[in-house]
């Protein structure tokens, strides 16, 4: 059976979706990255770049929400997709998906949240850049229900695992300028896989103090040699 190495996280929610909405068999394994557990040299051999989503399925290892997303959506034939012109699109927001919104996110979060000092500037810019992706997508949103026009898809999936956390980087009422991303979220909430994946967070129980065990485990850097 297909194994999933997980934790609640953005990145893994959208392969979480993904699965439930395949409806196919999977062995969740619960990857503790408060605890350090990605570090490990059993995890390290699924995932070099010690970080979840990773999966195995069968001989093949996949590593990367993204590289995941577009793996099982392929070798299931769905939620990517067929014609050439709106695959183009699916994977444009894909993409935006992977090397904007969420990268962006996950710089704001570190520096609204975990940053060891205050940095104004560093809060600002990436504040500034989560909201201009969101304009973008909300304006792309208003053009149609979906990411890639009218089929749902695993960009859409992409899309909810970082704007289902907005609130962490814009607090409450976060998606509020976004009115198109607003109704883009009530309609996923509508989708049994969505309510699936966010039932998992509460099957696995993970670490959430921040203590220096956890600094040590997400922030090596800032660890003195
Ligand atoms: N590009 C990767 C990013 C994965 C990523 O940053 N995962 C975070 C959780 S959302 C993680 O495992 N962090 C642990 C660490 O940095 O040590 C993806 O999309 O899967």
């Amino acid at each position: 059976m297909m194994k999933f190495y997980f934790h609640a996280t953005p990145n893994s929610m959208k392969v979480a979706i993904l699965l439930h909405e395949l409806q196919v068999p999977f062995d969740v394994t619960a990857i503790d990255i408060f605890k350090g557990e990605q570090h490990s040299a059993e995890f390290r051999a699924i995932n070099p770049n010690a970080k979840v989503p990773a999966l195995v399925d069968g001989d093949v290892t996949v590593f990367d929400s993204h590289a995941i997303l577009l793996y099982l959506g392929e070798k299931h034939g769905r939620f990517i997709p067929a014609t050439a012109v709106k695959k183009a699109a699916m994977l444009s927001w894909l993409q935006l998906a992977a090397t904007g919104l969420s990268p962006f996110s996950g710089q704001a979060v570190h520096f609204l949240h975990y940053a060891p000092e205050d940095l104004p500037y560093a809060k600002n810019r990436y504040l500034k850049e989560v909201g201009r992706h969101y304009h973008v997508i909300d304006d792309r949103l208003a053009q149609s229900q979906w990411l890639a026009g009218d089929e749902y898809s695993i960009a859409d999936m992409a899309l909810w695992g970082w704007a289902a956390s907005a609130a962490y980087i814009f607090g409450d009422n976060a998606l509020q300028p976004y009115p198109h991303v607003e109704r883009f979220m009530r309609d996923m909430a509508e989708r049994r896989a969505v309510q699936q994946a966010l039932a998992m967070k509460q099957q696995h129980a993970f670490k959430a103090e921040l203590d220096d065990e956890t600094r040590k485990a997400l922030f090596p850097q800032n660890v003195a040699a």
